[in-house]
């Protein structure tokens, strides 16, 4: 939790942050760290191990604590201290709407138990894709750096994708994205490999009355590099996991 002094205000529930054009259910905080946060952060992140990064052909990618295996998590040591604070305990800090608890209350391990964290440099995505059965059915998305679009894509009736996307989300640095229910099962989402998100209006983006900058007014968002860590709750999680983490002197 942040101490009453914190000069930092979030919302006293994700109620007010609900993006109204979506299906149930996603919720965007456009300033969900400091950007001394995002700076401290994102040092971490390119001071890690070497070996931390997997490199794909266009995107390179950190796991934290570890890969799944099989849908399951073989490491079950805690995220680390730079991935923990101050962003789980403001995740659990939020509850749904007033009077309710937070997102990860029914959560197999009440909390986020795994981050990814996707390096996206200018003209690198993501496919559409949906995350699949390994996870509780709650993605919240940490943007860090740089601005881009996440695209959402519904499947056609013969179960071929349709290529246009049917809303598009502006994930700003240092926002929260909550994506759940029927946005989590129903819908893919990806990433385009462009160098620009183009045509950017109220029209076109879901959360557009949520955003903190009116810098895309004329329409574009010239993208930098994008360093985003994906939180989730694996159901899974090796028991073999913990033997090994405390027969090696883990925490
Ligand atoms: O980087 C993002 O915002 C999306 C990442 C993603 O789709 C995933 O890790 O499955």
């Amino acid at each position: 939790m942040d101490p009453p002094s914190s000069p930092f205000h979030l919302p006293t529930s994700l109620e007010p942050c609900r993006i109204d054009a979506l299906p149930p259910a996603a919720y965007y905080i456009a300033d969900f760290i400091s950007e001394e946060e995002e700076e401290a952060i994102l040092h971490k992140v390119e001071t890690a191990p070497k070996a931390r990064w997997r490199q794909l052909t266009h995107r390179r990618l950190q796991t934290w604590p570890s890969d799944l295996v099989k849908d399951t998590l073989l490491d079950s040591r805690p995220l680390p201290d730079w991935l923990e604070t101050p962003i789980v305990s403001r995740i659990l800090s939020l509850p749904v709407a007033d009077g309710e608890p937070n997102m990860f209350a029914d959560s197999p391990h009440g909390r986020p138990n795994h981050v990814l964290v996707n390096e996206y440099p200018p003209n690198t995505g993501i496919m559409p894709h949906k995350d699949g059965s390994a996870y509780y059915p709650v993605v919240c998305t940490v943007s860090l750096g740089s601005s881009l679009c996440l695209n959402l894509y519904k499947s056609k009736e013969d179960g071929a994708l349709d290529p246009e996307p049917v809303w598009r989300i502006l994930q700003e640095p240092r926002s929260l994205l909550i994506t759940t229910a029927d946005l989590y099962s129903e819908y893919l989402h990806g990433i385009e490999p462009i160098s620009a998100d183009v045509d950017i209006s109220e029209q076109t983006i879901a959360n557009w009355s949520l955003l903190r900058s009116s810098v895309f007014r004329d329409g574009l968002n010239q993208r930098q590099t994008r360093t985003s860590l994906t939180y989730r709750d694996v159901l899974k999680v090796s028991k073999l996991g913990n033997k090994l983490g405390s027969r090696f002197g883990r925490s």
